[in-house]
C-alpha cells in the first residue's frame, strides 16, 4: 500500500471573508469649530454639514454591509471526471508522484481552467483544481475543483455549473494536445473534501493476482481511527477485471448521531454521489455479508469522521475478479432450479444486467418464488422501479419485498435483473418451479399470486398469502369478528387490544369508551373525572400515570418509587433521558439493554439471530445433555433464568450448580470455544415455584467469576415493578430451543417477534391456568413460539422512550409449541422484580 500525493499546483487561499481586501478611502470628518454661525449662510453651512455627514455614514454603512455580508463567499467544492481519448493509460499514472502523472495532471488542469474560463458566471469564482487519479479508458482523469462564490451570485453560478456539459469546441481546438470527450462535475459533501490537498490519509492499492489485499483504518485494531479526517483508499484491479471488496470487521460511530462518521464506497475514483455504491455507519457483526462489487477496475473507499467518539474502524480485503465471467443469467431447462442476483448475498455490482430464460417441459407451467428480495435504492420513489429492478414477464419489481411468487401461464418465464450506476443492495434469491397447469398447489391452498400455503392457514385472520387471497370470502367463526373495510375475519381477542389489526381501526372502534369517559390501558372505561384523582380505578394505574407535570405522589402499587422512597406519577420513567425523581434515581442504573451492533433485521436464513444481536442471551449446558435452558445476563455476576430448569429429576441433580456451564456471548452452538464460559456458583430458584402450575417460575444464578462486557455480552435492563407493557406490544423471544414441537434444538440462536396477549383472553384459551406471575405472548393463530430448550431465556422488549431492551418475561411453559390457540407462557418479571432485588441486590 502506498500513500498518494497528487501534483500540487495551486496555493489554497482561505478567503471566506475577504471584505476589506479592496482599498476604501474614507472622507475626513468635518471640524465643527470652524463652522461660522452667521445668518442664512451659516444655517446653510450647518445643513450642508449634516447632510454631508449623513451621506458619509450611509456610504460607510453600505460599504461595510457590502464587504461583510453581501460579499461573503460560499466555498463550493465539486468532484468529477473527464475522459481523455487521445492518451493511452500507462502504469505510471497509478503513482501520483510520477513525472508522467504530473505532466498529464497539469494538462488536465489546463483543460479544466479553460472550460471554466469559457463561462463568465463561473470563472471569476474559480480558486483551485487538482487531479487526484487516472484510470484506464482511454484515460479517465478524476479531479476536484474549488470555487468561492459570493452569496448574491450563487444562483447564476449554480446555473453556470449545471450547464457545464462538455468542453467547448474552441478549447478542444486550441488545446488539441488533449482530446476530451466528456466532463462530469458533481457537488460534493464538504466533509468529504474538507481539506482536499491534505494527502496524509490517502492510499492507493492495486489488487494482487490470486491473493487478497488487506487494508484497514489507521491504527486498527489497537487504536481508534483519527477524528475530523477524510481518508481515501483508491482500489485498482487489472484491466478487464472488477473489484470485490469485503469488510471483515466494521465498527464505526453509530448512524443516528448528528454528522456521524461514515464510509462511502464509489464505483469511480471520484467521490461523486451518483456513483456511490453504499454508505455505511455503525457496527456490523462479522457474520454480516458486507461484500461490494465494482463495475470497472477501480473503486474508491472513503472514510469521513467527526471530532467525537473513539471507535476501532474497519478491516477490509479485496480481490480482483475477471470481468467477463458469466455470473448470472442464461437459459435454464431443468424442471426446477435456483437463481440469484450476481454475487448474492454480497451486494450486486452497479451498472449490471442479466437475463434468465427459463423453459420447463411443455406440458407444465412455471413460476418463480423470490425468497429474499432487496433492491433498495435511496432516492427512489416508492413503487417506481426506475433504478435497480427485476423484471418478470414485463412487470418490474424493486425495493424490499417479503416472499412473493410470479407465475406464468405457460412453460416459459423470463427474469431480467438491472442495476444502474449508483447504490446497490444484496439483490435476490429465488427458485423457479414447474407445476401442473390445473393444480398449482397439490394438497395446499393456492394464493392468487400463485403461492402455495397450508390449507389450514386459510381464513385464520392472517395474511399468509401476502395478497390477502387466503382471507377473502371467509365465513367468520365464533372466535372471529369481521373487519369493516376489508371484510376480513380476525381473531376475536384482537378487538379492543389497542392495535389496529383491521387497518381501518374497526377492531378498535366499538370498544371506544362512551363520551366523558377515559379508556384505560387495559381497555376499561372509567368516568373522565376519575382520571388523575389519585385513585387507581383502571386497575393498571394508567389513569393515574399521565397527570401533568411529574410530581411526587403517594406511593401506590402502580407508582414508580425513587431510591429516596418518593413516588412519582409518571409511567415507565426509567432511563428515558429525563431525571424525574428528585434524586435522579430513575436515570441511575441505565447501562443496560443496549446492543452494540446496530440492529440489522435482514438476516440471510430467516429467523437466525445475528451475532451480538441479543448480547444478554446465555446458553446453559449440562454435561450429559448439552444445551438445556436459556438465561439472561443482568449484571457481571448474575443471570436470570426459569426455576423449572433447576428442579431435580430422579437421579439428575439439576439444582446442583456444579452440573451447569454458562456460555455467554454465544451465537452458534458449534462454536462454543469462541464464547465466554462460566461455571455457576449459586442457583437461587424461587421458593414458591410450583412444579405443577409453574407459578413463580424464576431463578437467579450467580457466576463463579464476573464477566467483562463486550460487543456480544451486555446486560438486559430489569423492568421496575410498575413498568407497563401494553397488550399488543411487540416482544422478541430468543433461544436455541427446538425448531418445531418434538424437533431438535437450533444450532444458531433463533429469534422471533411476538405480541403480548390480553391476559383474560389468554386465560380463556389456556383453560384458566394462568396466575398473576405469568403472561402470554405469541399468536393465537400459532406458527411462532418458543419451544423446548428456550426455557429460562429472555422475552425482550424494546422501550420506545429509552430505546433500551427490558426483560419483560422469562420463557416458562406452553401447551406444545406454536399450536393454534396455545401461545407461549412467560414468567412476568415485573411481578418478581422485588424478589430479584432481594436475592441479587440489583
Ligand atoms: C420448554 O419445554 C417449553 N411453547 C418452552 C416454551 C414453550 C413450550 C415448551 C412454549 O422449554
Amino acid at each position: 500500500m502506498k500513500s498518494f500525493d497528487a501534483g500540487l499546483m495551486y496555493n489554497p487561499k482561505t478567503e471566506k471573508m475577504n471584505g476589506f481586501e479592496e482599498e476604501v478611502e474614507f472622507l475626513p470628518a468635518m471640524n465643527a469649530k470652524k463652522v461660522e454661525k452667521r445668518g442664512l449662510k451659516s444655517k446653510l453651512c450647518i445643513a450642508a454639514v449634516v447632510i454631508g455627514t449623513l451621506l458619509v455614514s450611509l456610504t460607510i454603512s453600505l460599504l461595510v454591509w457590502h464587504f461583510t455580508f453581501r460579499n461573503v463567499k460560499t466555498e463550493k467544492i465539486f468532484t468529477g471526471y473527464l475522459r481523455v481519448t487521445n492518451v493511452k493509460f500507462m502504469d505510471a499514472y497509478e503513482n501520483s508522484s510520477s513525472p508522467e502523472f504530473l505532466i498529464l495532471a497539469n494538462k488536465v488542469k489546463d483543460v479544466l481552467k479553460m472550460t471554466y474560463q469559457s463561462n463568465p458566471a463561473i470563472w471569476p469564482h474559480f480558486r483551485q483544481a487538482d487531479v487526484t487519479a487516472f484510470s484506464e479508458g482511454s484515460v479517465i482523469a478524476y479531479y476536484w475543483v474549488e470555487f468561492g462564490v459570493p452569496k448574491y451570485l450563487e444562483e447564476d453560478f449554480d446555473k453556470g455549473m449545471a450547464s457545464l456539459k462538455a468542453i467547448p469546441q474552441d478549447v478542444k481546438v486550441r488545446k488539441n494536445i488533449l482530446i476530451v470527450d466528456s466532463i462530469k462535475t458533481y457537488p460534493v459533501d464538504l466533509r468529504m473534501l474538507k481539506d482536499p490537498k491534505d494527502n496524509t490519509c490517502k492510499f492507493g492499492v492495486h489488487a494482487k493476482v490470486g491473493t487478497k489485499t488487506t487494508f484497514s483504518t489507521p491504527g486498527f485494531p489497537n487504536s481508534p481511527y483519527p477524528p475530523n479526517t477524510n481518508c481515501q483508499w483508491i482500489l485498482r484491479a487489472d484491466i478487464d477485471h472488477v473489484i470485490s471488496l469485503s469488510f471483515r470487521t466494521f465498527h464505526l460511530e453509530q448512524c443516528q448521531v448528528k454528522d456521524n462518521d461514515y464510509v462511502k464506497i464509489y464505483d469511480s475514483l471520484s467521490p461523486a454521489e451518483p456513483r456511490a455504491i453504499v454508505s455505511l455507519c455503525g457496527s456490523y457483526p462479522s457474520s454480516y455479508n458486507l461484500t461490494f462489487l465494482s463495475s470497472q477496475n477501480v473503486m474508491l473507499v472513503s472514510l469521513v469522521t467527526n471530532g467525537v467518539g473513539r471507535h476501532p474502524g474497519f478491516m477490509a480485503e479485496f480481490i480482483q475478479l475477471p470481468k467477463k465471467t458469466p455470473i448470472c443469467g442464461g437459459t435454464f431447462k431443468e424442471v426446477n432450479g435456483n437463481i440469484s442476483s450476481p454475487y448474492y448475498p454480497g451486494h450486486y455490482p452497479p451498472d449490471f444486467d442479466c437475463t434468465w430464460d427459463i423453459q420447463v417441459p411443455n406440458n407444465k407451467n412455471v413460476k418463480v418464488r423470490f425468497n429474499f428480495f432487496y433492491l433498495v435504492e435511496p432516492g427512489t420513489a416508492l413503487g417506481s422501479c426506475t433504478k435497480d429492478y427485476v423484471e418478470v414477464n414485463g412487470q418490474r419489481y424493486c425495493g424490499t419485498r417479503s416472499q412473493f411468487v410470479v407465475s406464468s401461464s405457460n412453460s416459459k418465464i423470463s427474469v431480467r435483473f438491472h442495476s444502474d450506476k449508483s447504490y446497490t443492495d444484496t439483490g435476490f434469491l429465488a427458485e423457479y418451479l414447474s407445476y401442473e397447469p390445473n393444480n398449482p398447489c397439490p394438497e395446499q391452498f393456492t394464493c392468487k399470486s400463485g403461492r402455495c400455503i397450508k390449507k389450514d392457514l386459510q381464513c385464520d385472520g392472517w395474511n399468509d398469502c401476502g395478497d390477502f387471497s387466503d382471507e377473502l370470502g371467509c365465513n367468520c367463526t365464533a372466535d372471529q369478528f369481521r373487519c369493516k373495510a376489508s371484510q376480513l375475519c380476525k381473531p376475536r381477542y384482537w378487538k379492543c387490544d389497542g392495535v389496529n389489526d383491521c387497518g381501518d381501526e374497526s377492531d378498535e372502534l366499538e370498544c371506544q369508551c362512551p363520551a366523558l369517559t377515559y379508556k384505560c390501558g387495559n381497555g376499561k372505561c372509567i368516568p373522565e373525572a376519575q382520571k388523575c384523582d389519585k385513585i387507581n380505578q383502571c386497575g393498571d394505574g394508567t389513569d393515574e400515570s399521565d397527570c401533568g407535570p411529574v410530581v411526587p405522589v403517594n406511593c401506590l402499587s402502580y407508582t414508580y418509587k425513587c431510591s429516596n422512597n418518593q413516588c412519582i406519577n409518571k409511567l415507565n420513567p426509567e432511563c428515558d433521558g429525563e431525571p424525574d425523581c428528585t434524586d435522579g434515581s430513575d436515570e441511575a442504573s441505565c447501562s443496560c439493554g443496549m446492543r452494540p451492533f446496530s440492529r440489522k433485521t435482514r438476516i440471510v436464513g430467516g429467523t437466525n439471530a445475528d451475532v451480538g444481536e441479543w448480547p444478554w442471551q446465555v446458553s446453559l449446558h449440562t454435561k450429559a445433555e448439552g444445551h438445556t435452558c436459556g438465561a439472561s445476563v443482568v449484571s457481571e455476576t448474575w443471570l436470570v433464568s426459569a426455576a423449572h430448569c433447576f428442579q431435580n429429576d430422579g437421579p439428575r441433580r439439576y439444582s446442583d450448580p456444579s452440573l451447569w456451564t454458562a456460555y455467554l456471548g454465544l451465537h452458534d452452538q458449534a462454536q462454543r470455544s469462541s464464547s465466554e464460559v462460566r461455571k455457576i456458583k449459586r442457583i437461587i430458584a424461587h421458593r414458591s415455584f410450583n412444579d405443577y402450575t409453574y407459578d413463580h417460575d424464576i431463578a437467579v444464578l450467580e457466576l463463579e467469576s464476573p464477566v467483562q462486557y463486550t460487543n456480544v455480552i451486555q446486560p438486559i435492563c430489569l423492568p421496575d415493578p410498575t413498568h407497563y407493557f401494553p397488550v399488543g406490544k411487540s416482544f422478541w423471544v430468543t433461544g436455541w430451543g427446538a425448531l418445531k414441537e418434538g424437533g431438535s434444538g437450533a444450532v444458531v440462536l433463533q429469534k422471533a417477534e411476538i405480541r403480548l396477549i390480553n391476559q383474560t383472553e389468554c386465560n380463556r384459551v389456556m383453560d384458566n391456568q394462568l396466575t398473576a406471575r405469568m403472561m402470554c405472548a405469541g399468536f393465537l393463530s400459532g406458527g411462532i413460539d418458543a419451544c423446548q430448550g428456550d426455557s429460562g431465556g429472555p422475552l425482550s422488549s424494546v422501550d420506545l422512550n429509552s430505546s433500551k431492551m427490558y426483560l419483560a418475561g422469562v420463557v416458562s411453559w406452553g401447551d406444545g409449541c406454536a399450536r393454534r390457540n396455545k401461545p407461549g407462557i412467560y414468567t412476568r418479571v415485573t411481578m418478581l422484580r422485588d424478589w430479584i432485588k432481594q436475592h441479587t441486590g440489583l
